[in-house]
């Protein structure tokens, strides 16, 4: 492949309507949309889905745009690469920062999916032409979270994640089960539990949960183990799974029936599908897990969850869930509670500059050498 650029733009836009979690309140997203060319004019792109704080990982914009300008961008610049897989491999001798890694090296497989006249889904090997859509509500009242589920509904989601914590549960999901006796619902709890909570986390069971997403600590596989023995509802791991080694032991050790993949948390899609690979053959359930993002993280997840192991529908959801207006072109669209996966090259999507030009705050670009 023969990189001639990068360019980076951090950008930021106000969300329709407040995120919450029991960590924080998201109400602006800021982002780094990642664009690679080649000599050929020919651009790829991904998107660095750190947060402006490190609540959901340890990464933040500001170290993600440190770690792409000043180490990986460098490293690529000394190593040419044959294969975006090359990238990912070079990018191992780097620590963590997945985030910051992932956001170049999706950049680099819709290049390259694109220079093999290709989609992104078929140049990974997805198999499906649209993939199920799916919404969370993360609001801060029984009430709201019930309007809000009426609407996605309507809409044609065809499964609700919502989010809970020790002051938001039992009740919480009690009311929402008598509005929707039969609704697929999941629970995503992004580690407000311990192990001391055991007995409130069995009571859960009573609701016939798709899941309990990441009850634990954020880092922990072994705990987890334990809980899963004593729950009726799968755990799915989010936040634990950074790499498949992290799969691996989970899997081994029976921590989850199910695990949330995020190709950002976990390094980008090289990693992402080795994760797949495994757990396809171990008979671990996955989906594709979302990160408030912008539209062409959004295309990236498309294509992902196009893969054959993505069996459960994931935070699959359309531009106008969190934006007045995405940066792609067409945006993310649910029809009938699915989404198309696109067939033309790369993501599929193309890009809305005008949109992006306006959320822009800071650009950077990288001139490499010619060869
Ligand atoms: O834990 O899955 C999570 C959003 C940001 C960070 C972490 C998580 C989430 C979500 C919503 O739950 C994902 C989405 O629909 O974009
Ligand atoms: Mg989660």
């Amino acid at each position: 492949m023969d990189i001639a650029q990068i360019k980076l733009s951090v950008v930021s836009m106000p969300l329709k309507s407040p995120f919450y979690t029991h960590l924080g309140t998201v109400t602006e997203r800021e982002g780094i949309i990642v664009e690679v060319i080649d000599s050929d004019g020919i651009s790829g792109y991904g998107e660095g889905v750190a947060f402006s704080t490190p609540w959901y990982t340890e990464e933040t914009v500001k170290t993600s745009l440190h770690i792409l300008s000043d180490i990986l961008i460098p490293l690529l610049k000394n190593n040419p690469i044959g294969h975006p897989k090359d990238a990912a491999i070079l990018f191992r001798s780097i620590r963590r920062n997945n985030m910051a890694k992932a956001g170049l090296e999706m950049a680099i497989w819709d290049l390259h999916a694109k220079r093999n006249s290709e989609s992104l889904s078929a140049n990974i090997g997805g198999t499906r032409k649209k993939v199920a859509a799916g919404v969370v509500v993360a609001a801060n009242s029984l009430s709201s979270s019930i309007k809000q589920i009426e609407k996605h509904l309507e809409a044609g989601y065809q499964r609700i994640k919502v989010k809970i914590n020790p002051q938001m549960d039992y009740s919480f999901l009690a009311g929402i089960r008598r509005h929707y006796p039969a609704l697929p619902i999941m629970a995503d709890a992004n580690s407000a539990y311990t192990l001391k909570d055991m007995e409130k986390l069995k009571a859960l069971d009573d609701f016939n949960l798709m899941m309990i997403e990441q009850p634990l600590a954020s880092d922990d596989i072994i705990q987890h183990s334990l809980l899963q023995r004593e729950l009726k509802t799968p755990v799915c791991l989010d936040e634990s799974i950074v790499s498949f080694e992290d799969a691996k032991n989970a899997i081994d050790l029976g921590s989850c029936k199910i695990i949330n993949i995020k190709a950002g948390r976990v390094g980008g899609l090289y990693e992402a599908k080795r994760i797949h690979d495994l757990c396809l053959l171990k008979g671990i359930e996955v989906w594709c897990g979302g990160m408030i993002e912008f539209g062409v993280s959004r295309a990236h997840n498309i294509a992902l969850a196009s893969l054959p192991g993505f069996t459960i529908p994931g935070d699959i959801s359309a531009s106008n869930r969190f934006w007045e207006e995405d940066i792609i072109t067409p945006e993310v669209k649910v029809e009938n509670g699915y989404v198309d996966v696109p067939d033309t090259f790369g993501i599929g999507f193309g890009i809305n500059e005008k949109r992006l030009k306006e959320t822009t705050l800071i650009e950077k670009v990288f001139i490499f050498d010619k060869k």
